[in-house]
């Protein structure tokens, strides 16, 4: 059986060792959201990265999708234990988006539709390790699942992923986002289990 799993993969890592320690492997999609899914219409919807000096650079929804487009195909987990391996998407890297942004800036507070937060450090959203989604399996990204846009990082927990993303601030000092106000770690790398706070 290992030789014969072997010998159809190839050389990709086997799904076992993509699973993260205290994590269960699932094909659902589960939807974790704080509170009710806002509704945005992509007419009135923009992305803007403010920097820490103010300066601001600002996506219409038209604009972000006239930019450079990409299709990652990542496994993801949820702190509640779930994770879910080789999911589609597709999105703009925030290599594309951080790349006219002047910043000395080391962290990040990605900033969603109906209040939500998260912070992360801005290393962690560039050299092709995060975008923003506007696709999952080939279908308009469901409102449930972050509709019209998302963050996507999946090599960390899943609530860094922030649904209905509407804006990065760049910012000196590292700011606790909701669930890392809420006893979440603050880092969060599902590898070495950084669940909740001291882990
Ligand atoms: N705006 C917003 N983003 C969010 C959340 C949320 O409640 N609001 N939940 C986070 C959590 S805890 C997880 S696990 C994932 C869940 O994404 P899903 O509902 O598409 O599975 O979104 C993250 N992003
Ligand atoms: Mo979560």
């Amino acid at each position: 059986m290992n030789m014969f799993t072997r010998g159809f993969q190839g050389r990709r890592t086997a799904e076992s060792d993509r699973v993260p320690p205290g994590q269960y492997r699932t094909d659902d999609f589960p939807v974790l959201s704080v509170g009710p899914t806002p509704r945005v219409d992509t007419d009135d919807w923009t992305f803007t990265v403010t920097a820490e000096t103010g300066a601001a650079h600002s996506w219409t929804w038209d604009e972000f999708l006239g930019l450079p487009q990409e299709r990652p195909h990542v496994d993801i987990h949820c702190v509640t234990r779930w994770s879910k391996l080789d999911t589609d998407w597709v999105g703009v890297s925030l290599d594309t988006l951080l790349a006219d942004v002047e910043s000395t800036a080391e962290y990040v507070l990605a900033h969603s539709y109906g209040g939500y937060t998260t912070n992360l450090p801005l290393e962690d959203l560039t050299d092709g390790r995060a975008w923003v989604v506007h696709t999952f399996d080939g279908e308009p990204l469901a409102a449930e699942h972050g509709g019209p846009a998302r963050l996507l990082v999946p090599h960390l927990y899943f609530w860094k992923s922030a649904k209905w993303v509407r804006g990065l601030t760049l910012t000196q000092e590292d700011e606790p986002g909701f669930w890392e106000q809420g006893g979440y770690h603050d880092y969060g790398d599902p590898w070495r289990e950084q669940r909740y706070r001291g882990d």
